[in-house]
């Protein structure tokens, strides 16, 4: 192809026919939308550049709703924000407004008299355009958007019987399970981490959190004693790409022979990414800063014109970008153009990371994501999570999710 004429596929033309994804589908009423929050305690404590945490709250929308003929269906989705302002401005507290938003607009009620309840005579909704469209009005706050989209499609595919992952033209009954390895006191206690997941896990890849200053001593020892492992970092935008002294560190890393250094500067940069580390060997992969297609788009287009497709790497995840929908358009974005794409996590509770995965059946999800934890990831989860073996993840075959019954009762409820 000559480079010249290629041209970056434009998103407006990523409709969902476009995309191999099921849209209308009949008619489907909305009857309520219920919120279950759990907070759930990690097994082990997670630490990245921008802080530790030992437990996280999870918002769960169900939304039941009634066809035609009078069946009626209950789908529930989830919203992973973290418990501060951290990773993004998003976290539980702002994740439950925008919910109070997203139910009134979904419902068809003013913010002030949503409870949960359909309003008389409310129009139903066709297909998964026409249910972004009550909502699309408001501005941001992807993971609350990415929760009730993922109880819309769990909805779907129940009714027509089928794993979500067919709605969604996903291919792979397996996917590639890596493991994100938090900040720990000192470069022993990852080495540990890495030995199990390596060693015991037969992880597909490892990906290590790193800031300044502790960044090449982790990669080195860790290079040193797996030298073949498939090895990656994440530094959660601790990096300021206008020093010198980060610019020169993140160049030294290009010795280590890693897959991409993740999001290094900071969240809300496209441009500095690609125009000062177009010198570094080792690919540039995107977090925080892909909000949506646009920004990937965008990005694509940059690293054209600086280095070259081939070193930029999208960590598509679905509550960041709010929702399934969105998360498919730029997974095809990217590979139109050469971008390699991977299903980051944020924590999510069994229901949040298999709807990663149905995600992740998609051809165009060509590397690893951050699927699995060192242990199981909470004390009680709500599900049993996809079945894990020799680094690979199985696509669930079950009706939505594929995941049988939720367990929504509190930890504390458990004997
Ligand atoms: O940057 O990928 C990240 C967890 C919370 C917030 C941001 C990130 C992460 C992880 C862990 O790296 C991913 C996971 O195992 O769910
Ligand atoms: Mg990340």
């Amino acid at each position: 192809m000559n480079p010249q004429k290629e041209t970056i596929l434009d998103e407006r033309s990523l409709t969902p026919a476009f995309l191999g994804i099921l849209d209308d589908d009949g008619p489907l009423f909305l009857e309520k939308i219920r919120v279950f929050s759990r907070r759930m305690t990690l097994r082990i404590p997670f630490e990245t550049s921008f802080g530790r945490f030992d437990s996280l709250v999870r918002h769960f929308p169900a939304i039941t709703f009634r066809t035609e003929d009078g069946t009626t269906v209950t789908g529930i989705g989830e919203c992973s924000p973290l418990s501060a302002p951290w990773y993004d401005y998003e976290c539980h507290r702002s994740v439950e407004v925008a919910l109070g938003y997203l139910t009134a607009s979904l419902t068809g009620k003013s913010v002030d008299e949503a409870d949960g309840a359909a309003a008389p005579g409310l129009a139903p909704v066709t297909g998964v355009e026409s249910f972004l469209g009550r909502y699309r009005w408001i501005v941001g706050h992807a993971m609350a958007k990415a929760g009730v989209e993922g109880a819309y499609w769990d909805a779907r595919a129940r009714l027509r019987g089928v794993p979500v992952f067919r709605l969604w033209g996903g291919t792979k009954s397996d996917v590639e399970a890596g493991t994100s390895v938090g900040l720990e006191p000192t470069v022993e206690d990852v080495l540990r981490k890495v030995a199990v997941a390596v060693e015991e896990m037969h992880i597909a890849r490892v990906k290590v959190k790193v800031k300044p200053g502790r960044d090449l001593a982790i990669v080195e020892a860790i290079r040193k004693r797996y030298p073949s492992l498939r090895l990656q970092v994440d530094a959660n935008a601790a990096y300021d790409l206008l020093n010198p002294e980060h610019l020169a560190r993140l160049k030294e890393l290009d010795a280590f022979d890693l897959m991409m250094i993740e999001q290094p500067g900071r969240n809300d940069d496209i441009f500095d990414h690609a125009v000062r580390l177009a010198h570094l060997s080792t690919p540039i992969c995107l977090d925080e800063s892909i909000l949506h297609a646009v920004h990937a788009r965008q990005a694509i287009a940059l690293w054209k014109q600086y280095s070259g497709p081939s070193r930029l790497v999208i960590n598509v995840k679905p509550p960041r970008v709010g929702g399934y929908l969105e998360a498919i358009r730029i997974a095809v974005l990217c590979a139109a153009s050469g971008v390699s794409v991977w299903c980051g996590g944020m924590h999510e509770s069994a229901l949040g990371k298999t709807a990663n995965v149905h995600f992740s059946s998609r051809s165009e999800v060509n590397l690893p994501g951050d699927h699995v934890s060192q242990a199981p990831y909470y004390v009680k989860n709500v599900a049993e999570s996809p079945r894990y073996e020799e680094g690979r993840l199985t696509v669930p075959q079950g009706v939505g999710w594929g995941l049988g019954e939720l367990d929504l009762t509190e930890e504390t409820e458990t004997p």
